[in-house]
């Protein structure tokens, strides 16, 4: 019996990195019974090309599918697309959740004026003091911050299609070299529904590049959980009159309150309001 971990998942078939060397197995029969879906960043044995046993998960994300993920470069266009911190905000949601660590990269600085460059930053700057690293890219010393970064981690990277997600990967690493451009994302589109998903081995750790996400919903993540996921919220509910206080209409609300002095970021407890009602929909059409 030897030990790996899984690669990547293409057709029923698992490529798990062991001792340097990766090994193509299949699942073992039994797993479909017992409803065990190996999954990319899973810990295995595999013994004669059957993956044997799979190790617990520390946490397991849908879109993409992988397992075992402990950072997330989220990464957000200045422009074309244009910077929205409510993508921003529903990335961390997810990540925050998850418990996995995030890094917030803002690509295609050399594309902004010098009107948005201040905005975006003005914005970033308050992710900063939430205790988030924000990168800017192309910066003066982007590409070291990432790659210290990626560094005996497994990280995933997330973000609209187009923003630049595989160009940064590419100037991190020329030897991944990834597709890019939109052209050949939408062909790609077009011919597969299925993301196949990869960890790739670079700067010491590993990284899944995605195809980007056209959805991302709440499922799975309780209404208490989301108000946590916003750091600042969380910390500051601490305050709140009622224990269970959703922030909304409620009376002594210490949340309400930061919002008001700015020291709670408006468009943060915006997004918050949004998901909330967005989740609370979600759940009415479920019972
Ligand atoms: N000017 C500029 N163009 C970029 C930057 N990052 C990506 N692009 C371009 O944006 C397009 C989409 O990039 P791609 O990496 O495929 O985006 P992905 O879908 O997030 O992987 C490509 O044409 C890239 O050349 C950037 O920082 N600056
Ligand atoms: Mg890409
Ligand atoms: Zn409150």
């Amino acid at each position: 019996m030897q030990a790996g971990q899984i690669i990547k998942a293409v057709g029923g078939f698992y490529d798990v990195l062991h001792d340097g060397e990766v090994t193509r197995c299949r699942a073992r029969g039994l797993f479909r019974k017992q409803k065990i879906k190996p999954l990319v960043g899973d810990f295995v044995t595999f013994e004669e090309e059957y993956v044997q046993t799979v190790e617990s998960r520390s946490n397991e994300m849908h879109r993409p599918p992988i397992a075992n993920v402990n950072q997330a470069l989220l990464v957000m266009s200045s422009t074309k697309p244009e910077f929205s911190t409510y993508l921003l905000d529903r990335l961390l949601v997810h990540t925050e959740a998850m418990e996995v660590e995030s890094v917030i990269i803002i690509s295609k600085m050399d594309l902004a004026s010098e009107e948005i460059k201040r905005e975006v930053q003005s914005k970033a700057s308050r992710y900063e003091s939430l205790g988030y690293t924000v990168v800017y890219t192309p910066g003066d010393d982007d590409l070291d911050v990432i790659r210290e970064r990626l560094k005996n981690r497994t990280t995933v990277v997330a973000g609209q299609s187009g923003v630049g997600k595989s160009t940064l990967l590419n100037r991190v690493d020329d030897s991944l070299n990834l597709q890019t451009g939109e052209i050949s994302q939408q062909l790609s589109r077009g011919k597969h529904t299925t993301r196949h998903v990869e960890l790739l081995q670079t700067c010491g750790g590993q990284v899944a590049d995605t195809p980007g996400f056209s959805s991302l919903d709440f499922t799975g993540i309780d209404l208490d959980v989301l108000a946590d996921s916003f750091l600042e919220i969380y910390e500051v509910s601490k305050d709140c009159k009622y224990r269970g206080c959703t922030h909304r209409r409620e009376d002594g609300c210490a949340v309400k309150a930061a919002v008001e002095t700015d020291e709670i970021a408006p468009y943060r407890y915006d997004n918050y309001l949004a998901f909330y009602n967005e989740k609370e929909e979600e759940e009415k059409r479920r019972f």
